[in-house]
């Protein structure tokens, strides 16, 4: 770590991170301290403490005393806060984009394109502390009127993956300060170090500011066990949380258990259909940076690809020669375009997709192998087109590396019913020049997913839409559009300003 991602850090006073952050406050853990480790090299980065149930339960009781003072906070006044986040984080763009290289193993542009999400969010959420609308709406009865009001929820908790270690909880977190929650977050263990450099943005806005409660963010790192305390704890009304199926669906049980609320962020296994009118430059440029981008390792990726069997050699033809050219290497290195896996067991996975696919009657066209890093130890691997006969069962499991099946179609309804023939439902696009297939594709008959693009790729969402998917994705909605509802609790008041009290549905009760 250099001196400048240090700085970044809370200064623990020893030679490892806090495993737990309330507000300003900082501890080691009752947990076991661990020496996470970098996907550039394997290196260990800093050893850094972790929380136990009882660390956990101290944030979630402090960040409901923040909550009870925030909430009566004016939400304009609250967006005050939000916009010296997002001063602060500007200045600090590129040293928070460094850390986020260092334990994601993301190239530079990507990192600084995560922190850029940071900033966009704040904006809006600062805006959005202005426009908190509720609706009037009209009575039944004579002199009555219903209002609509969206009040503060609640301190949220926040579980967050390794490969957004910064703009996931930003996204929640921005939205839930203007709303009036406190967030308790638990980061990926692979990322602490991000998330505490982000915490500490956030808290020492909170003190520049002044007059603001001391817990509206708190980190606990931890495992499962922490995720799992997060989810039972009533005091959290929302939990917010994005990584696999398997773990989104442990929260639901246990948030459902209680009655609580999820927003759920889970797997992708996002597809594209490329069809006859396509514009092929503009295909293979969204293609590269779906399927190539973070190595593979968004929730947007690109893995499967849908082509017309018309144009299937000349648009793969095209893809194999810019998967040539590919910098493939170090993150930190301005010219790298993909940077490592994130560790060992991902590289495994892929290997183990790769020989699926070939059982299950695939062509690997390109890619697929290791590639020698050197000195260091990181997991760096050629990303792989995978020619397939047809969508077979590899193709219906996300792998979070660089793997594009390629299946031809001849008819566009049979591309889309392929298309949507996954249990994941998060991102997907057309390319097409012809407004008749690219409004099917939109339409009802369309594309299942929560996010659906035409003449784009299938990663790189901007935050003013609302972001989440349908099916094993979950069914959350995060970020911009009307994603603030969530929350926020709907009071529905009905107001009686006549002398007279007549019920409603016309029911007669009793002589009046
Ligand atoms: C994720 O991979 O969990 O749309 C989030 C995108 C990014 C966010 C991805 N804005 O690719």
């Amino acid at each position: 770590m250099t001196p400048a991602q240090r700085d970044l850090l809370p200064a623990s006073g020893g030679s490892a991170a806090p495993g737990v952050a309330i507000g300003g406050d900082y501890a080691a853990g009752g947990g076991e301290r661990f020496s996470p480790v970098s996907p550039i090299d394997g290196a260990a980065t800093m050893p850094v403490g972790q929380a136990d149930r009882s660390d956990v339960g101290r944030a979630i009781a402090a960040a409901h005393e923040s909550f009870l003072a925030w909430r009566s906070r004016p939400a304009p006044a609250r967006g005050e806060l939000v916009y010296e986040i997002g001063r602060r984080v500007r200045e600090q763009k590129k040293q928070l984009a460094e850390l986020i290289t260092l334990e994601a193993g993301k190239i530079v542009a990507e990192a600084e394109g995560e922190v850029q999400e940071w900033i966009d969010i704040c904006d809006f959420a600062v805006g959005l502390s202005r426009q908190l609308y509720g609706n009037t709406i009209a009575s039944e009865r004579p002199d009555h009127q219903l209002i609509e009001s969206w009040r503060p929820l609640g301190a949220v908790g926040v579980i967050s993956a390794f490969n957004f270690p910064c703009a996931v909880w930003a996204w929640n977190t921005m939205v839930a300060l203007v709303c009036g929650d406190p967030v308790v977050w638990k980061p990926s263990e692979q990322t602490p170090l991000t998330a505490l450099a982000c915490h500490k943005v956030l808290v020492e806005a909170a003190e520049a500011l002044g007059d603001c409660p001391p817990a509206l963010s708190s980190v606990v790192i931890g495992a499962k066990e922490v995720g799992q305390a997060l989810a039972e704890d009533p005091r959290l009304p929302l939990v917010s949380a994005t990584g696999s199926v398997p773990m989104g669906r442990a929260v639901a049980q246990v948030v459902g258990g209680r009655l609580g609320r999820c927003l759920l962020e889970l797997g992708g296994n996002n597809g594209m259909i490329v069809t006859p009118s396509a514009d092929l430059k503009l295909a293979e440029r969204a293609i590269v940076f779906g399927a190539v981008g973070t190595c593979g390792q968004r929730c947007t990726s690109l893995r499967r690809l849908f082509v017309h069997k018309s144009i299937s050699a000349k648009l793969v033809d095209r893809l194999k020669g810019a998967y040539q050219g590919l910098p493939i290497g170090d993150p930190r290195d301005a010219s790298t375009l993909i940077g490592p896996l994130v560790n060992q067991r991902s590289a495994g996975q892929m290997q183990a997709a790769l020989q699926q696919a070939k059982d299950e009657g695939g062509e690997v066209l390109c890619g697929g192998d290791a590639v020698d890093p050197g000195a260091g130890g990181g997991c760096y691997v050629k990303p792989a087109i995978v020619r397939m006969p047809e969508q077979s069962s590899v193709m219906h499991a996300e792998t979070f590396a660089p793997i594009l099946y390629v299946v031809e179609y001849d008819q566009l309804d049979e591309a889309i019913a392929l298309h949507n023939a996954v249990p994941q439902g998060l991102s997907s696009s057309i390319l097409t020049t012809d407004v008749r297939e690219a409004h099917t594709f939109l339409g009802p008959d369309g594309s299942d997913c929560g996010l659906v693009g035409v003449n784009i790729g299938t990663s790189g969402a901007e935050i003013g839409g609302a972001f989440g998917g349908e099916k094993e994705t979950g069914g959350g909605r995060e970020s911009g559009s009307d994603a603030w509802r969530q929350y926020m609790r709907r009071s529905t008041a009905t107001i009686n300003y006549g002398s007279e009290l007549p019920l409603s549905q016309g029911i007669k009760f009793g002589s009046d």
